[in-house]
């Protein structure tokens, strides 16, 4: 088959999928769907003094017309969008609430947003500093948004800017969704657009599926560890004729992969995608469909390796259980 059938072939599968799934979520009431997957999620704000935290989630909860004043400590707002229940967590920005709070609430929260007074110059690089010191404390998932407040006043950057001095194309090489907006707290400009965004990819998250047919743990020599497959019988019997190709190219991105901390890679074989990845002492290569979102399945990986980093009895563990015990959502049928 060619190259372009087989994409034929892939878009067309695709869009079987998109069709069948649109179908059953029509049949499902608003309600309905939001017993599905979670409809509660924390969010933190974050942004030096005076950044306009507080201002934004007025503007959010429709409360302009209260005088903010600097915040003490934290203020926790419940704020329903969408169908879906957030908790704020409103974060004071002065330097003892930094030091004292902070790391705390944002390891609890789904989502974290930072916000820069993007007129205030003079403290882009405490600002800076700041960002890139707390947001090592965030969950390895939760999607970061950067926002660019204040955005009415003239002395504001620009994005492309703002996006340079912090330095934020690092993200680019990061799996955390991230993104980089401007707002005007005062005026309401983008604010919506943001928060969006942030609900966007956290219902997404939430929904994001992909089906793992074969996982193939290794030590960096190669030196196979565990394997599962997994799905059902019928299906089982056609994974195991590309199982055995999946160990062979386990094996060999691990000795390619063998002298760094961190890597990752993609490779085709027959019909399906090799997700492999490699972190600290393992490498973990699982088998999936073509048509599932492969930084999901990375996703999934670095944080089963990064289990293993903490826990090494895990490693010894049945693969498949330890598959099935982290996402059972992901993983369909049992493992054989
Ligand atoms: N022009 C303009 N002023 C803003 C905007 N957002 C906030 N402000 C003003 O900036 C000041 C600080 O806003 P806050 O919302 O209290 O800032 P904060 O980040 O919560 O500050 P702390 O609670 O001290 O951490 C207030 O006077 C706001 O009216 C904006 O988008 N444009
Ligand atoms: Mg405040």
């Amino acid at each position: 088959m060619s190259f372009y059938e087989f994409r034929k072939r892939i878009m067309e599968e695709k869009a079987k999928r998109e069709k069948q799934e649109k179908k059953t979520r029509t049949k499902v009431t608003t309600q309905q769907e939001s017993m599905v997957g979670r409809n509660k999620f924390s969010v933190a704000l974050l942004g030096l003094e005076r950044a306009g935290k507080t201002s934004l989630v007025k503007k959010l909860l429709k409360q302009e017309d209260i005088v903010v004043r600097p915040t003490y400590g934290v203020n926790l707002e419940n704020y329903q969008y969408r169908d879906l229940n957030f908790t704020c967590f409103d974060l004071g920005g002065h330097q003892p609430f930094r030091l004292s709070l902070w790391k705390k609430f944002i390891e609890r929260a789904d989502a974290v947003i930072y916000l820069v007074d993007s007129a205030d110059h003079v403290r882009f690089d405490e600002s800076k500093q700041t960002f890139w010191h707390y947001i090592n404390f965030a969950k390895q998932n939760a999607p970061v948004l950067f926002l660019a407040n204040k955005s009415d006043l003239s002395k504001s950057k620009e994005l492309s800017e703002i996006n340079e001095h912090f330095e934020l194309d690092k993200f680019l090489r990061n799996l955390r969704p991230f993104n980089i907006k401007k707002v005007s707290a005062l005026t309401g400009q983008g604010v919506y657009e943001a928060w969006d965004w942030v609900v966007d990819v956290l219902c997404g998250a939430a929904q994001w599926k992909v089906k793992i047919g074969a996982a193939v743990l290794t030590d960096i020599s190669g030196n196979i560890i565990s394997e599962a497959i997994f799905g059902n019988p019928n299906e089982q019997a056609t994974v195991a004729n590309d199982f055995k190709k999946l160990k062979e190219l386990t094996k060999m991105f691990a000795v390619e992969a063998k002298e760094s901390i961190q890597s990752i890679k993609l490779e085709n074989l027959f019909k399906k995608h090799v997700s492999h990845v490699k972190r600290g002492a393992y490498c973990l290569s699982v088998m999936i469909d073509p048509i599932d979102p492969v930084t999901r399945a990375q996703q999934i990986q670095l944080r089963i390796l990064e289990n293993f980093s903490r826990n090494p009895a895990e490693v010894n563990r049945n693969l498949g259980e330890v598959f099935e015990s982290k996402f059972p959502l992901e993983v369909e049928g049992g493992t054989r």
